[in-house]
């Protein structure tokens, strides 16, 4: 569905620290009324001047630090100002709603950033690559995403190879046996790119770590173990765990769902087999399967469970014990490894989610401008395919408002 752009002339207000408790919480504001509504909310405001620091008193209670960044010098080109106060969620939303009652409008997700491109203040791929850097799992992902240079030069480079296909194809040189050097390097420079983008694609999304074995060996204690705290429910009774449970978790600058599932076994237990049904379901979708029984597929890990009995562990497996402790954090290291590596072994260039869609066009296109016999149907194609690119690059941010930024977080 389309979401309409929203408009711009009014002022708009977000919590832009995640919600919950923490010691210092941001409230932004952004628009004409930034400085007016501000005022309203502290006892005795002082005369605010721009980037600098002032200590208030907020009527709510407590103190903040205040910051106004005059129009046009600032994150969004309008009045911006941002209120560090004390990350109490009951002051938050007092706060929040306080602004709500002057008259201000909370934001819609994304709207800072928004305004910020509609503002000339950054471009749409500046805000998209923020953006997922905001919600990157892995070092490894900022970094690519960071020193990507930008796809718009790629972009036109790619046009001038396309406009070097229709010069060979109306000189009728070089286009020989219904292909040219110039096409096949076109070719291979948007497949090239489109991979790119779909690997973006998957090291965007949360990686998924499953724990996989038949009931009662152990699944839901190292669950726990890996938490460090008591989340799942154990007992020897196989077959305790029957909705799959899961956490997400960052360990040495990677972040992952970790899913603890019901056992597998053949069970006339209907409940139970349900469980086991989601199992399997899961397991098609998991990046990592630890395994506790010994598994051939290339993500598993395979382990050796409940060490601490005397167990000598099989061949070929990591040890643990999550009573003891024994081999938990080497796990979690092996897990981390394995996922910078299935998930950046080919990934060098960060694509925008957005370009992508475009990319595939583009592959589209060349696979048929290959596959024809006639010149005058591959210009037609290629033609078609500069008409994309530039058509894509001209697109006005006013446009994609519903495609791009009501995916972002609120606050944003
Ligand atoms: N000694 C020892 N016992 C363990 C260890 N891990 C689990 N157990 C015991 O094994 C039993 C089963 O543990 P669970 O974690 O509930 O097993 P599960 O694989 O989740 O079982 P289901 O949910 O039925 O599939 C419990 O009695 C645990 O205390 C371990 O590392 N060492
Ligand atoms: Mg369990």
């Amino acid at each position: 569905m389309q979401i309409s752009a929203p408009v711009l002339d009014d002022t708009i207000f977000a919590l832009a620290t995640p919600p919950g408790t923490g010691s210092v919480a941001i409230i932004r504001l952004s628009g004409p009324e930034s400085l007016r509504a501000t005022r309203s909310l502290i006892r005795n405001p002082p005369s605010f001047r721009p980037r600098h620091a002032h200590l208030v008193r907020l009527k709510a209670g407590g103190d903040a630090i205040v910051l106004w960044f005059k129009a046009p010098n600032s994150f969004t080109g309008e009045d911006v100002v941002e209120i560090q106060c004390t990350g109490s969620e009951v002051l938050t939303s007092r706060i929040l709603k306080d602004l709500q009652d002057t008259g201000l409008r909370p934001a819609g997700p994304g709207e800072f950033s928004y305004r910020a491109v509609i503002n000339g203040r950054m471009t749409l791929e500046q805000a998209e690559r923020l953006n997922a850097s905001i919600n990157a799992h892995t070092v490894r992902e900022v970094e690519i995403i960071e020193s990507t240079p930008s796809l718009e030069p790629k972009l036109r480079t790619i046009m001038s190879m396309a406009l070097e296909v229709l010069r060979d194809l109306e000189a009728d040189i070089e286009f020989q046996e219904h292909s040219s050097p110039a096409l096949e390097t076109l070719t291979s420079e948007i497949g090239r790119l489109a991979t790119q983008g779909r690997l973006t694609e998957k090291a965007s999304r949360v990686p998924l770590v499953l724990l996989y074995g038949p009931p009662n060996c152990g699944k839901s204690t190292l669950f726990n173990a890996m938490l460090g705290f008591e989340r799942a429910i154990v007992s020897p009774v196989p077959g305790t765990t029957r909705d799959y449970i899961e956490a997400e978790l960052t360990h040495r600058g990677t972040s992952f769902r970790l899913v603890d599932t019901a056992g597998t076994r053949s069970t006339t237990d209907t409940i139970e087999a349900r469980g086991v049904d989601m199992t399997m379901r899961l397991l098609r979708d998991a990046d990592i399967i630890v395994s506790f029984v010994p598994s051939e597929d290339s993500r598993a890990i395979n382990i050796t469970a409940k060490t601490d009995t005397g167990i000598t562990p099989a061949p070929g497996t990591l040890p643990v014990s999550s009573l003891t402790g024994e081999g938990v954090s080497l796990l979690m290291d092996t897990i981390t490894e394995r996922l910078e590596q299935s998930l950046y072994r080919r990934w060098d260039t960060w694509i925008p989610a957005r370009a992508l869609v475009l990319l595939e066009e583009l592959e589209g296109i060349t696979a048929k401008a290959m596959s024809e016999d006639l010149p005058e149907l591959v210009s037609m194609h290629i033609m078609d395919l500069v008409e994309r690119i530039r058509s894509w690059l001209e697109a006005p941010p006013i446009d994609l408002y519903g495609e791009i930024f009501s995916k972002f977080c609120i606050g944003k």
